[in-house]
């Protein structure tokens, strides 16, 4: 490896990523027909714009056209807090339990491109967070993070699946790393089994249209569908369930990033509370949250779906 790659490697882990690793800007050939196939069925459900930007997703030159090299980074999100089960509580996926990690994220690659352009001026990147179409789970397999677990998210072996991924684009030539993480699924289908909707219709593909997480974050109806109310499970935004249950979730370890530790009423969002929010106590709760994805009506939907779950269950 040259010694700048190495050099931005050992940064990347003192902006305080738990991974790192580089790969060529290459149009995901591979991948390309998984996604096609996903979309076809409309596994996406009505996030149109995951259907949108089709060939962007697939090739990083059509995001960012000087691009040469991707740094491929891994954010450990994990705390100690865990999850209650009341009826008067709805619970929160852990990955918002605290500040948005968008801005994490955004900050910390900001931060290594400085650096970056501090050592060598013509260098110029793209950052990239989750919002960008750009297959973030894809990159990272082939950056050697992690693999792909057949719930669809991808596992590291130091931190399980708790980890948020971004990336930098470069028009640097890195060297690259040279191994995709191996499958260490085997014969295990534990988040199969125990996905309350059957969201995992085969290892690795998850429809959305039967997602909790979909459902309680993204879908923007005024009433979730049935199937989704009747086994919501107690969550009232997003679901961890196929991650909970994962045996390479159970060496977790905790992060430093204490801007993610969880905001007060954030693990589990009291329901009576989360009714009587305005526009305006809503807006100051979750400044900076991540939780504010679903806005206010699809937070108070999903509040008033699990009342109606919990009183049909007594
Ligand atoms: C759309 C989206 C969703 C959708 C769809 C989920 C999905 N499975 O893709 C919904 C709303 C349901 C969702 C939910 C969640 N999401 Co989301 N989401 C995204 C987003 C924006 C795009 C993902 C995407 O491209 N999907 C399209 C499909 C085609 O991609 P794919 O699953 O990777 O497809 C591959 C497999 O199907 C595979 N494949 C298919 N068949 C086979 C067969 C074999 C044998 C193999 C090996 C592979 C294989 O090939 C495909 C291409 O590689 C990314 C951010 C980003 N820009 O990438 C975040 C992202 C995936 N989400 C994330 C998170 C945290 C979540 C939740 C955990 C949040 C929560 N707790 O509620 C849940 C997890 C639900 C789940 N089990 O997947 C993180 C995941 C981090 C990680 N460790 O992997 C991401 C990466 C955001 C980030 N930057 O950190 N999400
Ligand atoms: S997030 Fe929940 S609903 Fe979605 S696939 Fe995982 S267990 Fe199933
Ligand atoms: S629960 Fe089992 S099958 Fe599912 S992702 Fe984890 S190891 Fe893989």
């Amino acid at each position: 490896m040259d010694s700048f790659t190495h050099e931005i490697k050992l940064q990347a882990l003192r902006e305080g990523f738990h991974k790192v690793g580089i790969v060529r800007a290459e149009r995901l050939d591979d991948e390309a027909p998984r996604l096609k196939e996903w979309l076809a069925p409309r596994h996406h459900g009505e996030m149109s714009w995951m259907a949108r930007d089709v060939e962007k997703r697939l090739n990083p030159v059509e995001i960012f056209p000087q691009a040469c090299s991707i740094v491929v980074v891994a954010l450990n999100y994990y705390t100690f807090a865990q999850h209650e089960q009341n009826s008067t509580t709805g619970k929160v996926s852990r990955y918002a339990w605290g500040d948005d990690y968008h801005d994490v994220l955004k900050t910390k690659l900001e931060s290594l491109l400085s650096w970056i352009r501090e050592r060598v001026p013509e260098a110029a990147g793209k950052i990239c967070v989750d919002i960008q179409p750009v297959m973030d789970k894809a990159w990272a397999v082939r950056a050697g993070i992690g693999w792909l677990g057949k719930h669809s998210n991808v596992i590291t072996q130091e931190f399980g699946s708790w980890v948020f991924i971004g990336e930098l684009l470069l028009n640097l030539d890195l060297d690259a790393d040279a191994d995709r993480a191996e499958d260490h699924c085997g014969t295990c289908t534990l988040c199969i089994d125990a996905c309350p909707t059957q969201a995992i219709t085969e290892p690795y593909v998850v429809d959305s249209n039967r997602c909790i997480s979909y459902a309680t974050i993204e879908l923007r109806a005024p009433e979730l569908p049935v199937s989704i109310e009747q086994n919501l499970s107690g969550w009232l935004y997003g679901c961890d369930i196929c991650q909970d249950v994962c045996p390479w979730n159970r060496f977790e370890a905790a992060t430093e990033e204490l801007r993610f530790a969880p905001r007060k009423g954030n693990v589990n969002a009291n329901l009576a509370e989360v009714l009587e929010l305005t526009p305006e106590t809503y807006a100051a709760r979750f400044r900076g949250s991540a939780m504010k994805r679903t806005k206010l009506t699809g937070l108070q939907r999903n509040a008033r779906a699990l009342l109606r779950a919990d009183s049909d269950a007594t």
